[in-house]
């Protein structure tokens, strides 16, 4: 606590100067409204951010403590459920490190994404509680507040509508101040936390009416308490459209307020203010800002929909159907009447300007994507794959009427982090190469492609691979109790649990394996670490199934000697950012095998090849762009690709097919079946495998043969090291487009309109 409020010290004036260079030059501010930011630890970025490594290492030391575990006592932030809110952050870095002004808002959970632990092999969860221990980086703003209504009903007179909600919150401001690359600039994570309008109804409390006296604060209580953790769909429920609202009116109201305070004219909005919404949990932002231009600055209606429209832009990061966002007209009309009549509005001008525009309003629901498409200039997809297919897909329909409004930004990772700050001993190597201007201009990591026949330097990188792979068995070994070997092949696929994103595949392809290692165990097998790591929805039946199961095979796999430890699986429990930050840098081999045209992007897939690990997998989301860069022959691809998939799935009987033609796949399904890896019960996989007979919906039967083969393809290639680390060099070096910087300038450029302060510019041009 005690070094944290020394850096925070050093943060503040490069934080209030960073504002008053806004305010003087009176520049364009953008708003990122997310509901998740899966922001990690902070202590380290700030440190390096300031420069500070050396100093902090040595007070600390004086003090007679030890750095690493020092830094490795702060809670690990975890407001997101995985790629969606991990992106938030590397965008607020970025922004930070580009010197834009801008705002990150979403909500303090006083409750982040549960902890997992494994029972007997199943998934449990226990309350995540980050604040327990003070958090150092918050600074409370109780003078930063707005009132947030909820129901009631609308009354008009005189043209004017008037919103009377029936209850309310406050919304109070926590702020956290993210400082970029060599502390030149501070933006603000604004979040948000629910407090009761008042904090005790004493007239009710007189009347004995002791249940309605604490109703404000009940409310209050559960709107910030606790994050979500599905992140697929979990529709229709009412405290999620609160929390939804309730941030995001609270970031509108915190805009507008600021606007107004610095005496723009209101029609001057979209020259002073970019709000992008990540994806479309904020998407009630646009009524939202109508309603507050019409009923509070009495703005027509339509010129307050085209205003809000030039201010407000919307990023998809999914194609699944059952992830895109619906509510019941209901439950509106019950929690946002006002609201529900704008949209009813909007809906209309809509469909007045373009007949037979794909509704908003349809079947009873309020379709999100569409109300935030229609309510935004541009769209965007975050890869180039998924941006196509967003094209031709969901908004097929409104991409033909508004052609030029959906546009691509790929997604990026902020190379302080997932490079500088997370691999010290590449990092090292680099430096000695390159000097440091690569931190803020990874382009430059380029120069390292010379380098990948210099057999010295090659020594030099395989080395450092494998000082972070015996630093992770150790871990491995205190965590997990399993002993590895640092010189096998490290093999990670870590991510939420999903079924497109195929852990099962995985799974079945490790137990193939197993089988063949077991019939031949004299061949020169290449040795190999299988390591999982990642987190289920707690309602996802199938997705804790699948955890089960990798589970129970790694029990009888580690426990087999006649692998003679050559097949090696672990599942370390509790998968988040700070775990990442350890896998990582010791991967070998990057699994990213979602079925073809799932994955949206993918950020894992850049972090693994940045810092220096083959991929093996399919053609979706960001993996096509990672295969262009870092060279198809730098490259495990495999399996069908995103048209295939359409074609095939229209297959009648595809997946017994693939089956049949398949003996290794037949043989592990069987041997699962039977529950050679569930003695205890034997019946317990059979729902999971029948349902791989009848609807495998995400062809994991189908890509089977084609991953299997790709993987021993992987073996050979491995058994030779220095090619390996040579084309694992070439991932490094190839990987600087893929800069969370890059991605910030190209939504500043195409989206904002938003620049940075020339100095920041030139600095990382
Ligand atoms: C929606 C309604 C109710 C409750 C929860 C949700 C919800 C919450 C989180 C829906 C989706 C999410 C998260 C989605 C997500 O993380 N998508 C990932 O975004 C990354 C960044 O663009 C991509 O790289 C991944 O491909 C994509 O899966």
């Amino acid at each position: 606590m005690a070094l944290s409020l020394v850096l925070r010290d050093r943060l503040v004036d490069v934080w209030i100067d960073s504002t008053r260079t806004t305010e003087t030059n009176s520049s364009k501010r953008v708003y990122y409204l997310s509901m998740e930011f899966l922001i990690g630890r902070l202590i380290e970025d700030m440190i390096s951010n300031l420069g500070l490594e050396a100093e902090a290492r040595d007070a600390m030391e004086a003090l007679g403590q030890q750095y690493d575990t020092i830094v490795h006592d702060e809670p690990d932030a975890a407001l997101g459920n995985g790629g969606l809110g991990r992106l938030a952050a590397c965008f607020m870095d970025s922004l930070a490190t580009l010197g834009i002004p801008a705002f990150g808002y979403g909500i303090r959970y006083e409750h982040g994404l549960f902890e997992q632990s494994f029972v007997e092999g199943e998934q449990a969860e226990q309350p995540e509680t980050w604040l327990s221990q003070r958090h150092a980086w918050e600074f409370e703003r109780p003078e930063v507040h707005h009132s947030i209504g909820f129901g009631g009903h609308v009354s008009h007179s005189d043209g004017r509508a008037t919103w009377h909600p029936d209850s309310g919150v406050v919304a109070t401001a926590f702020d956290t101040p993210v400082v970029g690359w060599k502390g030149e600039w501070g933006n603000t994570l604004r979040l948000w936390s629910a407090k009761p309008i008042t904090p005790f109804d004493l007239d009710s409390f007189n009347r004995g009416d002791y249940l309605a006296a604490s109703r404000s604060e009940a409310l209050a209580r559960t709107i910030s308490r606790v994050l979500y953790p599905d992140d697929t769909t979990e529709n229709g429920k009412e405290l999620r459209l609160k929390q939804e609202y309730f941030f995001t009116a609270a970031s509108i109201m915190d805009l507008l307020r600021r606007h107004m305070d610095e005496q723009y004219d209101i029609r001057a909005l979209p020259d002073h203010v970019a709000i992008q919404l990540n994806d479309t949990h904020p998407a009630i932002a646009g009524p939202e800002l109508v309603r507050l231009l019409v009923d509070e600055h009495g703005v027509p209606l339509p010129e307050a929909i085209a205003l809000a429209r030039r201010c407000l832009a919307y990023t998809n990061h999914t194609l699944l159907p059952e992830a895109l966002e619906r509510w019941p007209e209901s439950l509106f009309a019950r929690v946002l009447p006002r609201h529900l009549e704008i949209i009813r509005v909007i809906e209309e001008a809509q469909q007045t300007e373009f007949p037979g525009s794909p509704c908003i309003l349809e079947h009873g629901e309020i379709r999100m994507g569409e109300l935030a498409f229609v309510m935004a200039h541009k769209v965007n997809g975050v890869s180039a794959l998924h941006t196509e297919l967003v094209k031709e897909t969901v908004f097929a329909d409104l991409h033909r009427i508004h052609p030029k409004r959906i546009v691509n930004q790929t997604n990026g990772i902020t190379p302080r982090r997932w490079l500088h700050g997370c691999n010290p001993a590449l990092r090292g190597l680099i430096n000695d190469q390159l000097g440091e201007a690569w931190v803020s201009d990874l382009e430059q990591l380029t120069a390292l492609k010379a380098k990948r026949t210099d057999s010295e330097f090659i020594a030099a990188f395989q080395q450092a691979k494998r000082s972070n792979k015996v630093a992770l068995s150790n871990w491995i070994g205190e965590t997990c109790g399993v002993a590895l070997d640092p010189d096998a092949m490290f093999d990670v696929q870590i991510k939420r649990i999903h079924e497109y994103k195929r852990q099962l595949m995985n799974l079945l392809e490790t137990v193939a394996l197993w089988n063949e290692m077991r019939d031949d165990p004299d061949r020169d097998w290449t040795p190999r670490v299988k390591i999982f790591g990642g987190k289920a929805a707690p309602g996802y039946v199938l997705a804790k199934q699948i955890i089960h199961l990798i589970n129970d095979v790694a029990r009888v796999v580690n426990a087999d000697p006649a692998t003679k430890g050559r097949l090696k699986i672990v599942f370390p429990p509790n998968y988040n950012v700070t775990m990442a930050e350890r896998l990582i840098p010791a991967a070998d081999l990057s699994e990213q095998i979602s079925t073809a045209g799932k994955e949206a992007s993918g950020t894992g897939n850049m972090k693994f090849a940045l810092n220096g690990a083959l991929t093996i997998g399919t053609l979706d989301g960001a993996n096509v762009e990672i295969r262009d860069h870092v060279g198809s022959e730098n490259f495990f691809l495999f399996g069908l690709t995103a048209s295939e998939v359409v074609d095939r799935r229209r297959q009648h009987g595809f997946s017994r097919n693939a089956i049949e033609a398949s003996p290794r796949l037949q043989r592990v399904l069987g041997q699962i079946f039977e529950g050679l890896f569930s003695p205890e019960d034997p019946y317990r996989y059979h729902g999971l495998i029948g349902m791989l007979y009848d609807h495998d919906h995400f062809l994991v039967t189908c890509d089977f043969d084609s991953y299997y083969d790709t993987q021993r393809r992987a073996d050979i290639v491995f058994q030779n090291p220095q090619n390996w680390a040579s084309m694992a060099l070439m991932n490094t070096a190839s990987m600087g487009w893929f800069s969370s910087d890059r991605t910030i300038r190209g939504y500043a450029r195409d989206i904002w309109q938003a620049d940075a302060p020339s100095s920041a510019l030139e600095r990382s041009a």
